[in-house]
């Protein structure tokens, strides 16, 4: 197939949009499947896992293909909840192209906001689909207004609805001029109703000024008065939407199949092939400045980028990859130059929602699950050894919520250990860890419903007993001082002796996580123990010091020390560096940070003044307001996460049920001084209680 023909997409939104039943409905039309299964019904294809299945809604990203009008589309649907934000993220840095849905009642909701601004770090062409046309209070333009208002979309309609809410009857594509209806999941196409007809020729014009903006064939023929061609005005839709200059605009309402076939139409239409995309850019492996470039095709060296790994109880652990140039057969050696070790490919598949086909070969602008990956992880670049490269990577979002977890039986705790491990492999957005001191295993994760949905799978895929805690913040440790530490460690115990001395100098980084600098030259310390001192602070940050959280934002300077030439090790540096930063640290004033997330409310006008004073009691900080709805704010602002247990009840409650929010992470920020002494309080009471 030629890869003109190949369309990468996403489906990406709001939670509860309806993006697997926008997917269902790809899947029926095209012929996919015979069949449509609800995501209420917990029947959906894409909806699998058990957890998607008993919520009815999605938490891992599951792709499938299909054909349409003889293009192949591969398609990604995504998560809407923010707590498995890093489905999106991996998805939509391997996309070529993405349909954003949104509701017609809702219109731009909070999350809205959040995955377009990720498929704006990635730059990935969208179009728009307005869906649930049929519900009560749908309203086309106001979301079309709302996307260019708080998404700066330059949205732009293809299409106008017929009618709205019940009377929702088909939809009217506005390049072609064709209007059509929708029964018995079919699509007949009808004279343009004479009410339409001036609606439709206002969009038409709208939409060709819009173009002129970008296009001078455009521009010239609309000056000329001269009759512009469907065939123009689409391939100047299609220029602009691969540029990101303009999101063409669809509707339609999935539950009722109206409207899926024109929207498939449109993603073959409007959305990029691998080719239209174009090179792919990557780093040089030794000079961050310089860059190598790769064409999407076969016959180029070869590149691609790992985006996700599952441990599938039957092959085995598979790492999924998006393959940007050259071609990958079975037993082929290639390259992860992310961590500087060769791979070797083992089995190749392709994915079909839970279904896998094994092939031999793959080339460029696929996706393709690999096994026998030892080393490979979640963003990682693999290529040709023979011309390296690295690419960029995958953001991944700061988990937040903690809760402490054990075994009910002793003899399980060594499969929780190796459960855990294979689930943060997964998941680059979940992390446990070991206390050694109070023997207590924590894992993190970006919100109480992740956690909560690990904790499942612990019990019900690795058949594990275990008992949580209460869910709590993660905070994180740091200083606000510059201050010099001098450590000297030096044991005799019979036989061999160790020896290490460091003098550090540590700085407040704000902003900037942790760095190392050396600036010892003419071997105080040998060069090969320079790396030991790293390594040393880095465990000893990973542990922390103040209340066992994770240190952040430190510049460490190694300045001077001494060594002994024969009971000097990698090891006595590093157990130096620990205790001679542990030391530093607590001259360094040192201060908890706590996770801020910004929030989202919608609420009718008479609940504001009990539901801002409310924010204000849990130290949070209006930003701004806005006319959500008719009657309606959202009132924007930033509040503290640990203030925030209990709010969905207390907002409940405050609002006779009628507010809802959403919130997600903004930023670590300072602890407040009084609140500090009672969280450190409060901790240490916790450790005696045990
Ligand atoms: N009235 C109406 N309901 C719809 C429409 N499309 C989807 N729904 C319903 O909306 C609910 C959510 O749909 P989903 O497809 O699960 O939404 P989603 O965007 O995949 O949700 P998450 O994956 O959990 O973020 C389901 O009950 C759907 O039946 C529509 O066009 N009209
Ligand atoms: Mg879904």
């Amino acid at each position: 197939m030629s890869l003109n023909k190949l369309r990468n997409i996403g489906i990406a939104a709001h939670i509860d949009a309806g993006k697997t039943t926008v997917t269902e409905r790809i899947l029926f039309f095209t012929g996919t499947n015979r069949k449509t299964g609800e995501t209420h019904d917990g029947a959906a294809t894409m909806d699998f896992m058990k957890q998607e299945q008993e919520r009815g809604i999605t938490i891992a990203s599951a792709a499938i293909t299909c054909k349409w009008d003889e293009h192949q589309i591969n398609l990604i649907d995504t998560p809407g909840h923010v707590d498995f934000t890093i489905e999106v993220e991996r998805s939509l840095r391997v996309i070529d192209g993405m349909v954003a849905v949104f509701c017609a009642v809702g219109g731009v909701e909070p999350q809205s906001e959040t995955v377009w601004n990720q498929a704006d770090r990635y730059r990935v062409p969208r179009i728009a689909f307005i869906n649930k046309m049929d519900r009560t209070g749908a309203n086309f333009e106001e979301a079309v207004n709302q996307m260019n208002k708080y998404l700066d979309a330059n949205a732009v309609p293809l299409q106008i609805p017929m009618g709205a809410e019940d009377n929702f009857i088909g939809t009217i594509d506005i390049v072609n001029k064709r209007a059509y209806t929708f029964e018995n999941n079919l699509r007949n196409e009808i004279e343009i109703p004479s009410e339409y007809i001036e609606p439709v020729n206002t969009a038409r014009n709208n939409l060709i000024e819009k173009l002129a903006d970008f296009n001078d064939e455009i521009m010239e023929y609309y000056f000329a008065a001269k009759e512009i061609s469907s065939e123009m005005l689409m391939n100047a839709c299609r220029q602009a939407t691969i540029k990101l200059l303009i999101t063409p605009v669809f509707c339609g309402a999935a539950y009722r199949n109206i409207g899926i076939q024109l929207l498939l139409d449109s993603v073959v239409k409007y959305l990029p092939s691998p080719i239209d995309v174009g090179v792919v850019v990557g780093h040089d492996m030794n000079d961050t400045e310089k860059t190598h470039t790769r064409n999407p095709s076969n016959n180029e060296s070869f590149s691609a980028l790992a985006f996700k790994l599952i441990n599938d109880p039957y092959v085995g652990q598979q790492t999924f990859i998006r393959i940007f140039s050259g071609k990958l057969t079975n037993g082929m050696q290639i390259y992860n130059s992310s961590k500087l070790k060769y791979e070797r490919v083992g089995r190749i598949f392709r994915i079909k929602a839970k279904e896998r086909e094994e092939i031999h070969e793959a080339g460029a602008g696929e996706i393709v699950a690999l096994v026998g990956m030892k080393f490979t992880k979640t963003g990682d670049t693999l290529c040709d050894p023979e011309n390296q490269l690295l690419l960029e990577s995958i953001h991944i979002p700061v988990s937040v919520i903690e809760l402490k977890i054990q075994t009910v039986k002793q003899k399980d705790k060594e499969k929780l250990g190796e459960a855990l491990a294979k689930l943060v492999n997964e998941d680059p957005s979940f992390k446990a860890r070991f206390d050694e001191e109070t023997e207590e295993t924590v894992i993190s994760g970006m919100g109480e419903l992740h956690l909560e949905i690990i904790v499942d799978r612990l019990k019900d895929e690795f058949k594990l007993d275990v008992e949580v805690g209460e869910p709590s913040v993660a905070f994180r440790e740091t200083i606000t001082e510059i201050v010099e530490s001098d450590y000297k460690h030096s044991k005799q115990t019979g036989g061999k002796g160790q020896f290490a001395h460091t003098i550090i100098r540590m700085e407040p980084n704000s902003g900037n996580g942790y760095e190392y600098v050396n600036l010892i030259k003419g071997g105080n310390i040998p060069n090969e123990y320079i790396p030991s001192v790293d390594k040393g602070v880095r465990k000893i940050m990973d542990r922390g010091i103040l209340a066992g959280f994770p240190v952040v934002d430190v510049k460490v300077v190694l300045i001077d020390g001494t060594y002994h030439n024969v009971d000097s090790s990698d090891m006595a540096f590093q157990i130096c560096a620990q205790e001679c930063f542990k030391q530093g640290f607590r001259k360094a004033k040192p201060v908890l940070l706590e996770p801020v997330m910004k929030i989202e409310v919608n609420t009718p006008d008479e609940y504001i003044g009990d539901i801002v004073g409310n924010l204000n009691r849990r130290r949070g900080k209006i930003e701004s307001m806005r006319r959500y709805r008719k009657g309606s704010q959202k009132i924007i602002g930033l509040v503290p996460l640990m203030e925030m247990f209990g709010y969905s009840t207390q907002l409940r409650n405050m609002s006779s049920g009628r507010a809802n929010y959403s919130m997600e992470f903004y930023k670590y920020m300072l602890l407040p001084n009084s609140v500090q002494e009672i969280v450190l309080k409060n901790l240490e009471a916790k450790k005696q209680n045990k």
